[in-house]
């Protein structure tokens, strides 16, 4: 009989969580926070991301700004940003987007009751947001998530995008808090919480034929399209021949058990 050692066995674990990255206790050694935008005068704004208790449940990341209004209208915007590796991108299949979900809340209310959130990634030193998708969260807590492809992750301050591709540099994630305001002349404290911070690299998998992350109907009514065609080298076939999975030349039975298998999955891994 042969063991498998628990250090192997650990260290495929590892690979496999590898695409998921969660924290719902925010050590101060494991996150930072830098300003990402300050327009309010002399960009005096400060602020503070600190661990924290009253969270949903338990520990938390504790979030406070303190910054100038103008008549014209200033904002800022605070980079929270996980200090744990999530991803280094290799060769496999595509990613399809990064999928996020945290707890949200503003406790200032209602003294100042709203406080933009929302994901962010770091790729060589630049950083991505996903436009519209900043909640504005009054008291409570607010659940927040999504999923975003490269395309819909925009630079900040800028029209560029990250780079999902294999071989691309590595990304560093976390969320931004965000104030403003105009019309006024007033200098504000707003304070909020977040918790239970969760984000999921989403790649394409054998079956995703539509290459959106999941395999459903939209893939079967591909793949029944390429079973009736058969022959990977018959014109008619999709270029590259996709719905072949085991790469024989055809699009028999043997595809149809794989398809089957990656569609009561639904989702890729
Ligand atoms: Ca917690
Ligand atoms: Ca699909
Ligand atoms: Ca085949």
């Amino acid at each position: 009989m042969r063991y498998v050692p628990l250090l192997a066995f650990s260290a495929l674990s590892s690979v496999a969580s590898a695409q998921s990255f969660s924290d719902g206790t925010f050590f101060d050694s494991q996150w930072l926070s830098t300003k990402l935008i300050d327009t309010t005068p002399a960009a005096d704004a400060t602020w503070s991301g600190i661990r924290g208790s009253g969270g949903n449940p338990d520990d938390c990341r504790t979030i406070a700004h303190n910054w100038q209004i103008t008549p014209a209208g200033v904002s800022i915007a605070i980079a929270h940003l996980s200090k744990v590796t999530l991803w280094s991108p290799a060769a496999g299949p595509g990613i399809v987007g990064i999928q996020w979900s945290f707890d949200a809340r503003c406790d200032s209310a209602p003294y100042v009751s709203a406080i933009g959130f929302g994901p962010l990634l770091r790729q060589n030193g630049r950083w991505f947001g996903v436009p519209g998708n900043a909640a504005i969260v009054g008291a409570g807590w607010t659940a927040l998530g999504g999923i975003a492809s490269a395309a819909a992750w925009v630079e900040v301050g800028g029209t560029d995008h990250p780079d999902f591709s294999p071989g691309a540099p590595s990304l560093e994630v976390g969320f931004f808090t965000s104030n403003g305001g105009s019309g006024t002349s007033l200098r504000n404290l707003a304070t909020g919480r977040v918790d239970n911070y969760s984000i999921r690299i989403r790649r394409t998998c054998a079956g995703d034929l539509n290459v959106d992350g999941q395999v459903d109907d939209a893939d079967f009514v591909l793949f029944v399209a390429a079973y009736n065609i058969l022959d990977c080298s018959d014109p008619a076939m999709p270029a590259g021949c996709p719905s072949d999975f085991n790469q024989d030349g055809f699009v028999d039975d043997t595809d149809f058990v794989t398809f089957v298998a990656a569609y009561d999955n639904l989702l890729c891994p």
